[in-house]
């Protein structure tokens, strides 16, 4: 696969030094992100996000679409959104009762009823941070948005991994954030982007999984 990537890049290589029109196509490397915990699980909804390391924005296309969070079952889904400063994110309810969306965080405080089998209006997200979200009618409620600093960002999978295609080559800041992760701890490592890269990426978590997540939601100031 490794040698396959090669034969590639070298003939995106040719294809730009022989036809000008081919220039100014940017060709982009393939970045794929393993997150584990400290005793080696994968970590899943892990937000990862790179930023170019001279301060410069990132030429990557990006999924301008509104992002959604929908309400159904008594439950947010997805759980963790990650979001770019400047996003715009709606809440839908797909259940046959009305919820009550809240949030009491600095960046963006959070109160709307959605009422049964309707989406509320776009909120637009201007400052980068996490954002906790509960539904003051059912207390079990609960999810995270992050707002990233930088286009660059996506969720861990089941697996673990976050892909990015079609990066620029180039030195990045890799940092991170996960809801286990002691407040504040987004942490910063530099990678060099010279191919398709893998990155291994271990981060520390609380693992008391059995607190109830109204505790987990009330006891950060998000
Ligand atoms: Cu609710």
């Amino acid at each position: 696969m490794l040698k396959y990537t090669n034969v590639l890049k070298h003939l995106a290589i040719s294809i730009c030094v022989t036809g000008m029109a081919w220039g100014s196509v940017a060709q982009g490397e393939d970045v794929v992100i393993s997150v584990t915990d400290q005793v080696g699980d994968q970590l899943e909804g892990a937000v990862v996000y790179l930023e170019r390391t001279d301060g410069q924005p990132i030429a990557w296309t990006k999924d301008d679409d509104v992002k959604i969070i929908d309400q159904k079952g008594e439950q947010f889904s997805p759980f963790v959104t990650a979001l770019s400063v400047g996003d715009s994110l709606e809440f839908h309810n797909t259940d046959p009762i009305t919820h009550h969306v809240y949030s009491f965080s600095k960046i963006k405080p959070i109160n709307i009823i959605v009422p049964a089998r309707q989406n509320s209006e776009a909120f637009k997200f201007d400052e980068q941070g996490v954002v906790a979200v509960g539904c003051n009618i059912h207390d079990h409620m609960a999810a995270f948005i992050y707002v990233a600093p930088s286009p660059v960002n996506g969720i861990t999978n089941a697996d673990g991994q976050v892909k990015f295609s079609n990066l620029p080559s180039g030195d990045y800041n890799l940092s991170y954030w996960h809801h286990r992760v002691p407040r504040s701890q987004t942490k910063n490592q530099k990678i060099s982007v010279t191919g398709s890269t893998e990155i291994a990426v271990k981060i520390s978590i609380r693992r008391d999984r059995k607190r109830s997540t109204r505790r987990r939601t009330d006891e950060r100031p998000y």
